[in-house]
C-alpha cells in the first residue's frame, strides 16, 4: 500500500481510499498512519457534538462557509456511533453538505459508522484525521453526534471542543453534566430563535460556574440560528480566540504530543500484538472457559494469561 507515501500530493479519491482500509483494517491502519505521520500536525481539528437534531450540521455547514471565504481547505468527518451503517442521519448529512461536495478541493466531507465496532470508532475516526491531516487539510471539523464514551474519545482529539445545545433542553444540559460539560471550549445555543435561548444559556453558564478547567480556559457560550447564518462569524472568532489562546499557552502541542496520545498509541499497539493474535486468542478463550465454569477467578485467570504469554515476569 504505498497510496500513504504520496499523501502530500493526494487527491481526495486517494484519501478516500486510505480512509476505507483504516476503518476495516486495524493492522493495515497501523502501516498507513506509521507512513504519513510526520506529514500530520498542521491541521487545526475542530470537535463538534451535541445531541441529535440541534443543527450541527447546519452549524458546520456554516463554518465551512467562512474558513473557505478565508481560503482554507476543510475536512469535514462526520460520525455516527449510533447506527451499525451509515444510515439515514448520516444520509441526511452528506445532502446537506452536497453545496460543499461540488468544491471538491476545497472541502472533503466524509462519514463514518460503527459497523458493529464501537471500540474501533474512535480510533478510525482519528486515523482518519491524521489522513486529511498529511494531506493538507488547513482544518478538519468532526462531527459527533450524542454524548457518549466514544464521543467523548472522539472530541478528545480535537483542540477545540464545541459543545451545540438547543433550547428547552434543560434534560441534556444536566444530562451532560459528568462528561461533555468538563472538556467544551465553546457552548453553542443554537436555535436562538426558539424561545428559551436565554434560559439555556444562563443554565450552561451556571453549570460551568461549578468547575474550573485544568488548562485556565474559561469556555465561552455564544447564541446561533444556523439556519439563517446568524451568530457564525462571532462564533468562528471565538474558536479563532481559543486557538491562539492554545498556541500562546504551548497547550497545542502538548495536545497532539503528549503522554495521553502516546499511551494510546502503546495500548493500541500492544492490542494489535497480544491480544488479537490467533495463537493468544486461543489461550484466552480456554481460560474463559475456565471462568465460567468457575474453576478460576477473574483477577487471578488475568495474571494467568499474562503469565502464559511470557509477560508475567
Ligand atoms: N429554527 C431553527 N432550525 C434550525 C437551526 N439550525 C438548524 N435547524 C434545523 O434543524 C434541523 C436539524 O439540523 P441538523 O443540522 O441536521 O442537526 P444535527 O444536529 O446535525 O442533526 P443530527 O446529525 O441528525 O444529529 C434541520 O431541519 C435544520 O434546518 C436554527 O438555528 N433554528
Ligand atoms: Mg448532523
Amino acid at each position: 500500500m504505498k497510496l500513504s507515501k504520496n499523501i502530500k500530493n493526494s487527491d481526495i479519491a486517494t484519501a478516500a481510499k486510505l480512509i476505507t482500509i483504516i476503518e476495516n483494517d486495524r493492522a493495515q491502519a497501523a502501516n498507513i498512519i506509521k507512513d504519513i505521520f510526520l506529514h500530520t500536525g498542521n491541521a487545526y481539528i475542530i470537535g463538534v457534538t451535541g445531541s441529535p437534531g440541534v443543527g450541527k450540521s447546519t452549524l458546520v455547514g456554516e463554518m465551512v462557509n467562512i474558513f473557505r471565504s478565508q481560503n482554507l481547505s476543510v475536512g469535514v468527518i462526520a460520525v455516527d456511533s449510533s447506527s451499525p451503517f451509515s444510515g439515514g442521519a448520516i444520509l441526511g448529512d452528506r445532502i446537506r453538505m452536497q453545496k460543499h461536495e461540488s468544491d471538491s478541493t476545497g472541502v472533503f466531507v466524509r462519514s463514518m459508522a460503527t459497523r458493529g465496532n464501537l471500540g474501533g470508532l474512535a480510533k478510525a475516526t482519528r486515523d482518519a484525521a491524521y489522513i486529511m491531516d498529511a494531506m493538507g487539510r488547513d482544518i478538519i471539523i468532526i462531527e459527533t453526534v450524542g454524548v457518549g464514551q466514544v464521543e467523548l474519545d472522539i472530541v478528545r482529539l480535537a483542540y477545540t471542543s464545541v459543545v451545540v445545545l438547543a433550547p428547552g433542553m434543560g434534560d441534556d444540559i444536566q444530562a451532560m453534566k459528568a462528561g461533555i460539560m468538563e472538556i467544551g471550549d465553546i457552548f453553542v445555543v443554537n436555535k436562538a430563535d426558539h424561545p428559551g435561548a436565554d434560559d439555556a444559556e444562563r443554565e450552561i453558564k451556571y453549570m460551568l460556574h461549578i468547575g474550573m478547567r485544568k488548562s485556565g480556559w474559561e469556555p465561552e457560550i455564544i447564541k446561533t440560528i444556523a439556519s439563517k447564518g446568524t451568530g457564525i462569524k462571532e462564533f468562528v472568532e471565538k474558536i479563532n480566540k481559543h486557538k491562539k489562546y492554545l498556541e500562546d499557552n504551548n497547550l497545542k502541542e502538548k495536545k497532539k504530543y503528549g503522554q495521553d496520545q502516546l499511551i494510546k498509541l502503546i495500548k493500541e499497539k500492544l492490542e494489535l500484538q497480544i491480544i488479537k493474535k490467533k495463537k493468544n486468542k486461543k489461550i484466552i478463550k480456554q481460560i474463559v472457559e475456565k471462568i465460567v465454569k468457575k474453576e478460576k477467578k477473574p483477577y487471578s485467570a488475568a495474571e494467568d494469561v499474562l503469565k502464559k504469554l511470557g509477560l508475567n515476569k
